[in-house]
């Protein structure tokens, strides 16, 4: 494999993608001795075949707000790859969405949904849209209108969205009332839907507990334990607020969030109803993380600063891609960090890993570490072509099992001559070759 000239022609094709680029790159350097043991992958061209979505869809996104003004947005759908199944992924809503932005995520949640062990293609989707000091009506309407257009590309077998940053239950039910009125049916085209009509349980805790069991495994491997660990935690939505419940749950101690604004420094730690004020904080469309140091004494808020400055056993970025790079990384390594589990997508620059790595720090990857979430997605479909519903001991069951399996496949593709694992060598190298062998045997299409 020619890293050289598929990186030059990437640039040539794709100028101006910086975050799609640093996901190929990561991607590459760690399977390109994989794939130079295995000359197929080169004489079917996988590689440059896999690094190019297989379409593209934009499209305006039309709506009046309460002032009775008309806003104008960009809406997207990237269909990275369905050799293994329809294309699954979510939607983002932020102000910081671009076409880059979810060729990243469209890549990356090919390699991610291909390690569940569920057939599920990669996709990605979103919008340029701010909910911040947006009304109820206003996020309804939004959603509404971005669902007259996306309509046109999904389905059930075709490309089954879901959330991201900026999209929760309440956005999917609006997105997906919208897509069963123009279509009169009632379908799995979405994930993450409420309980009432056709959600799964666990669903919206599943990328939080997920990450904590793959942190129990990356533990177990390295004969330690969660209990009585301190994690910080970045971000303050749905991710974080499952990561904490169930770190909690299992005897360790959450003694950071954050969000725009900076971050909070919890010394008593996170309990249920600190964790359930989460849910508030979201809810209120604001963004910031202060109001929790006024509401529960002893928390001290940091302004404009990340939470990785503080001294923890392990650290997870649960916010948004980049979050945490080189200098992070060295603060936390100099103050004695164990586990670094990426929970968001990217979450860590690629200067950020190298160093992390280097210190033997044991780091998992965000396409491992948060596949819980699209894993719970694939059994909500499931569920759906059922007409039937797992009771969440079940799903539990499942959802503790794949994270078990991909926890195996890292170890398998990824530990070292000298015993260390590199988590994002193995999962890469897992989820390729099942696209990679699928791509072959589907033929040149
Ligand atoms: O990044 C992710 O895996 C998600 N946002 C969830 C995708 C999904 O289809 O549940």
């Amino acid at each position: 494999m020619d890293v050289k000239k598929i990186l030059a022609d990437l640039e040539r094709k794709n100028p101006d993608q910086p975050l799609f680029k640093q996901a190929v790159e990561e991607v590459l350097e760690s399977i390109e001795d994989y794939v130079s043991a295995h000359p197929k992958y080169d004489s079917h061209k996988i590689v440059e075949r896999m690094i190019e979505p297989d379409r593209i869809f934009t499209f305006k996104v039309e709506w009046v707000n309460d002032k009775g003004e008309i806003e104008v947005n960009r809406g997207y759908r990237v269909q990275f790859n369905n050799a293994i199944g329809p294309y699954k992924g979510g939607l983002r809503f932020h102000p910081s969405v671009t076409l880059d932005t979810l060729k990243f995520l469209g890549f990356e949640q090919t390699f991610k949904n291909s390690l569940t062990t569920l057939p599920m293609g990669g996709g990605k989707g979103g919008s340029d849209f701010n909910a911040k000091g947006r009304s109820e009506n206003e996020i309804m309407r939004f959603c509404q209108a971005f669902a007259l257009e996306l309509q046109k590309f999904v389905g059930p077998d075709t490309d089954v969205p879901a959330g991201d940053i900026g999209v929760g239950g309440r956005e999917i039910g609006y997105i997906y009332g919208m897509y069963k009125k123009l279509r009169a049916e009632n379908t799995g085209v979405l994930t993450g839907k409420g309980m009432g009509w056709g959600g799964s349980l666990l669903r919206p805790e599943a990328t939080g507990f997920g990450a904590m069991y793959f942190v129990e495994n990356m533990l177990a491997a390295h004969n330690m334990d969660i209990k009585g660990k301190t994690i910080s935690v970045s971000g303050f939505g749905n991710v974080a607020w499952g990561a904490a419940m169930k770190a909690v749950e299992l005897g360790a101690k959450v003694v950071t969030i954050s969000g725009p604004d900076g971050y909070i420094y919890d010394e008593a730690g996170l309990d249920t109803e600190k964790i359930e004020y989460l849910l508030e904080l979201r809810a209120s469309n604001n963004d910031i993380v202060k109001p929790y140091a006024d509401k529960f004494k002893g928390a001290k808020f940091i302004a404009g600063k990340k939470p990785w400055e503080v001294k923890v056993d392990i650290a997870m970025p649960c916010a948004i891609q980049n979050e945490l790079g080189e200098e992070d990384a060295k603060q936390l390594i100099a103050n004695g960090v164990t586990l670094v589990a990426e929970v968001s997508n990217m979450g860590c620059t690629a200067e950020a890993i190298h160093a992390l790595q280097k210190a033997k720090v044991i780091f998992a990857p965000g396409k491992a570490a948060n596949a819980g979430g699209v894993s719970v997605s694939g059994l909500e479909m499931s569920q759906n072509a059922m007409k039937f519903n797992w009771s969440a001991a079940e799903v539990d069951e499942k959802l503790h099992r794949i994270m078990k399996d991909i926890h195996e496949n890292c170890i398998k593709y990824g530990k070292g001559a000298d015993g260390y694992v590199n988590y994002v060598k193995g999962a890469n190298v897992a989820g390729f070759i099942k696209v990679a062998d699928s791509m072959i045997e589907l033929g040149v299409c």
